[in-house]
């Protein structure tokens, strides 16, 4: 039988054979800064040579725990072994026709998995293109057909994607829109719920977002809303309890299509197949993206089959979109979720990371809001007893994290949240060491 997560060594602690980056990374590190405009950013300057489980391998021979899954992707395990067999027996068969023109059945099935996955029992249909922000675009799309209507309203700290409308529905300027506009007209943004820094309930955030959509757009106009329920790169926003529900009765009894970006907290990342779950939220649109192939590039766009039939034929589509190959991957994904255990280990993982996290911050005090859900969980830095961020400690803590052969990612608007977004192959002695080495980053950067 195929372990549901792919955890194929049982190395606790990452191995280092040079500094990080070792000879062989800087040397192509050089040679990218020639070929490679600065624009494409760099997290770590780690050249990868494979990659198994939780553990990244790079062209050193260094191995690295990787706490970030390529930003949430491969949920699973890097080269989960079903998964790549699932991928490598498709490329045998047939890798491209065009779903538009000559149809495979495996692009149906995902749809009919889909359907019976996302939230709520209504009729639903999907289709498939090739990264999260295409997805955004789509949905966008369609809710327009559908309602007749222009403006779409995103939440503040939201992110949804680099193409230019998404651009226009991102929270931050810098790097993401910055000498890039004009951008997208009938684009809006309307406040979020975020309880460590408004402090208010569910309710009152939701009255708060319903008063700018009444008054900013007027429901006249008002095609869609799209929600991130946690928020992942404004930091992992959790919105208080009845946010998000109050936000989508509301947008139902006004005509507005409710839109669910589960791209990076949903297919089981969060302990739930999507994330709308843990708020008791049924979106009209769902959008999946990263973890659903384990790797391999694939979106979809869920949603009542009304409002997807709103497209004319022709109207939806892309060369590459739902190719085969990262369709017979994405339906491993979904038969390793269906066992029902990647939702276990979501679980397990939240436990160690949230128990490890606030043991640290009896310590370091500048922990100071740890949050998030399965393997979605971050903490901020913060100016103890305060809400004032600290940037500068993130970076410090992921540099010496890297140089412990810890890969750690940031996130959040103001740049102080250290968010984890593991393999659910992680195991609880490894998120262990992770945690101990985020305190010696801490206790390092007290003693300067
Ligand atoms: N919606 C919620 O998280 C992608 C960004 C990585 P694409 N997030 C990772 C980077 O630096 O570009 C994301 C997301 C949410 C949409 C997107 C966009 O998905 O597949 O990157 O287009």
């Amino acid at each position: 039988m195929t372990a549901t997560v792919n955890a194929p060594v049982s190395l606790q602690r990452p191995e280092l054979v040079t500094e990080i980056p070792g000879p062989k990374s800087r040397a192509i590190h050089a040679r990218r800064e020639q070929a490679v405009p600065r624009g494409v950013g760099c997290a770590l300057p780690v050249y990868i040579e494979y990659a198994d489980g939780a553990w990244l391998t790079d062209v050193d021979g260094n191995r690295l725990l990787d706490l970030g899954s390529g930003i949430g992707v491969t949920t699973l395990g890097h080269t989960h072994p079903a998964v790549v067999a699932a991928a490598k027996a498709q490329l045998d068969r047939v890798s491209h026709t065009l779903f538009t023109v000559t149809p495979y059945e495996n692009y149906v099935r995902l749809a009919e998995r889909l359907a019976e996955h996302t939230p709520g029992d209504h009729a639903k249909k999907s289709f498939f293109v090739n990264s999260g922000a295409e997805a955004v675009e789509n949905a966008v799309k369609i809710s327009r057909a559908f309602t007749g209507r222009r403006v779409v309203a995103a939440l503040d700290h939201a992110f949804h994607g680099r193409t230019n409308l998404t651009m226009a529905m991102n929270h931050r300027a810098a790097p993401y829109g910055t000498g890039f506009g004009p951008f997208a007209p009938d684009v809006q943004r309307v406040p979020n719920s975020s309880p460590l820094r408004d402090g208010l309930t569910g309710a009152e955030a939701a009255a708060r977002t319903i008063e700018y959509l009444e008054q900013r757009i007027g429901v006249a106009d008002l095609a869609a809303v799209i929600a991130e329920p946690i928020q992942g790169e404004g930091g992992f926003i959790v919105p208080a309890e009845g946010y998000l529900p109050a936000l989508q009765e509301w947008a139902t009894a006004n005509g507005v299509v409710f839109i669910a970006d589960e791209i990076q907290a949903g297919l089981g990342r969060t302990g739930t197949w999507f994330s709308s779950e843990l708020f008791g939220l049924v979106p009209d649109v769902v959008l999946t993206a990263k973890g659903i192939a384990d790797g391999l590039p694939l979106a979809g766009i869920t949603g009542r089959a009304d409002i997807m039939d709103a497209a004319l034929p022709g109207g939806l589509g892309g060369t590459f979109s739902g190719n085969p190959v990262s369709i017979a991957a994405a339906h491993a994904v979904l038969d390793l979720l269906e066992t029902g255990e990647p939702f276990a280990e979501a679980a397990r993982v939240e436990r160690a990371l949230v128990d490890g996290l606030r043991e640290l911050a009896h310590t370091y005090p500048e922990i100071g809001d740890i949050r998030g859900h399965g393997a979605m969980v971050a903490f901020e830095l913060l100016q103890p007893g305060t809400t004032t961020p600290l940037a500068g400690l993130a970076g410090e803590i992921a540099a010496h994290a890297a140089e412990q052969g810890v890969l750690l990612l940031t996130a959040g608007s103001y740049g102080n949240v250290i968010r984890f977004l593991p393999s659910l192959a992680v195991t609880t002695e490894q998120i262990e060491y992770a945690v101990e080495v985020i305190g010696d980053a801490l206790a390092r950067t007290r003693a300067q």
